[in-house]
């Protein structure tokens, strides 16, 4: 049963009475002495425990945003499923090492995977993986090549587990239809006035309409699979151990169903970007082909035995849909009063939005490019022949 150090509650102040209470409901180890405020995430409250004992492993707490994941119970499901078949799949696995690779959830005193308090808010407690990090940013090759193989292994290792167990915890959240009427209902309804201020984007948003629907209509077209996908495959949502090999893939709130394109776009929209996904400066945006050629093969690598041509041919079109949709959706968040993600100006989400949109225009100028780094290292340097 945790205890709660008086000397850490007094003395540094950090623990904070409300998350003291929390974390009494949970069965964890050892005494809490550190309580801060963790990573970069846009939706969740995260924090870092720190326990006093050697010998007591450290965990994360999460306040879940229950205005965006509405149905709190369903994600945990979702997790709990994912997490148990991929600890399964990794016992299996020559060299797995299920209690690093796979997200681990403490359970409360009641054997429950969250806990909800007086006031409406759900949290959850994961054990802390020592000696990982996450980076907002690539900095090396390998890194980009470790988040390919990651991301791969992930859907891989997910190949057998039933669609329709997972719940969708966000409806149509990659749907760029439905991103597109939500575009246009807050451009109508123009909360505060910014709508004016924002003619370029808008115009940019709108003359990609039908090359932007690509992906979806192939699907709606029985041409493209429905897997388990990850549907958040920022390169930060990747723990690299000390050398910085790939260790675990986080954050799994959206896996649910979807096309692999869109994992495979989301993560070449942070993986190959130059620059922050906010920001300021336009000149300072560029794709760095190196990184993409690297995250391609250990995607690929891991991929290759399950992917159709189908889905092979589709990843491209995820390169440009993933970062219009992030762009769309926080051009969005701007005209409708900044409600949905966590800004800390008041043109941030424009800002953001202005940054994706300029990432899809380079993309789009190398798309060919891409196409064909893809294809040749599916084939060729793998020797792998996709099925049909
Ligand atoms: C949000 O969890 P976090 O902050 O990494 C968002 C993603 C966006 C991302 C943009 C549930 O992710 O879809 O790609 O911000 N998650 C949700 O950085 O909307
Ligand atoms: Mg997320």
């Amino acid at each position: 049963m945790a205890q709660l150090s008086s000397r850490a509650m007094t003395e540094t102040g950090k623990i904070h009475q409300a998350q003291a209470e929390v974390l009494a409901q949970f069965n964890l180890q050892g005494t809490v002495g550190r309580v801060e405020p963790f990573g970069s995430g846009h939706i969740h409250d995260t924090f870092y425990v720190e326990t006093l004992e050697n010998n007591s492993p450290d965990y994360l707490l999460q306040r879940i945003n229950h205005h965006v994941f509405k149905d709190v119970a369903a994600v945990m499901k979702n997790i709990e499923l994912v997490t148990r078949h991929l600890r399964q799949r990794l016992v299996s696995i020559r060299g797995g090492r299920p209690d690093l690779e796979v997200l681990t959830l403490i359970p409360t005193h009641q054997q429950k995977s969250f806990y909800k308090d007086g006031e409406e808010s759900s949290w959850r407690l994961f054990l802390f993986l020592k000696g990982t990090r996450g980076y907002d940013q690539v900095q090396t090759e390998q890194q980009a090549y470790e988040g390919g193989r990651a991301y791969g292994k992930f859907q891989a290792l997910l190949t057998d587990l039933p669609v329709h167990h997972l719940q969708e915890t966000i409806a149509d959240f990659h749907n760029i239809q439905s991103r597109y009427r939500l575009f246009q209902a807050a451009l109508e309804k123009d909360p505060k006035g910014r709508a004016k201020d924002v003619v370029a984007e808008i115009q940019f948003a709108r003359g990609r309409e039908a090359q932007m629907s690509q992906i979806l209509k192939l699907g709606q077209e029985g041409k493209l699979p429905i897997r388990i996908t990850h549907n958040d495959t920022k390169f930060n949502n990747v723990l690299l151990d000390a050398d910085d090999r790939a260790q675990c893939v986080i954050d799994l709130d959206t896996v649910m169903p979807g096309y692999v394109a869109y994992d495979f776009g989301d993560a070449i929209r942070t993986i190959v970007n130059t620059a922050s996904e906010d920001e300021k400066d336009l000149d300072k945006i560029h794709v760095n082909l190196g990184l993409f050629e690297n995250f391609t093969r250990g995607y690929l690598e891991e991929t290759t035995s399950f992917l159709t041509q189908g889905e092979l041919d589709s990843l491209v079109l995820g390169v440009t849909l993933l970062p219009f949709l992030m762009g769309l959706r926080f051009l969005t968040d701007y005209l409708d009063g900044d409600n949905y993600y966590k800004t800390e100006f008041e043109s941030h989400n424009l800002q953001r939005a202005r940054a994706q949109f300029r990432l899809v225009e380079l993309l789009e100028e190398k798309q060919q490019y891409l196409h064909n780094t893809i294809q040749k290292i599916a084939t060729s340097s793998l020797g792998a022949c996709p099925r049909i």
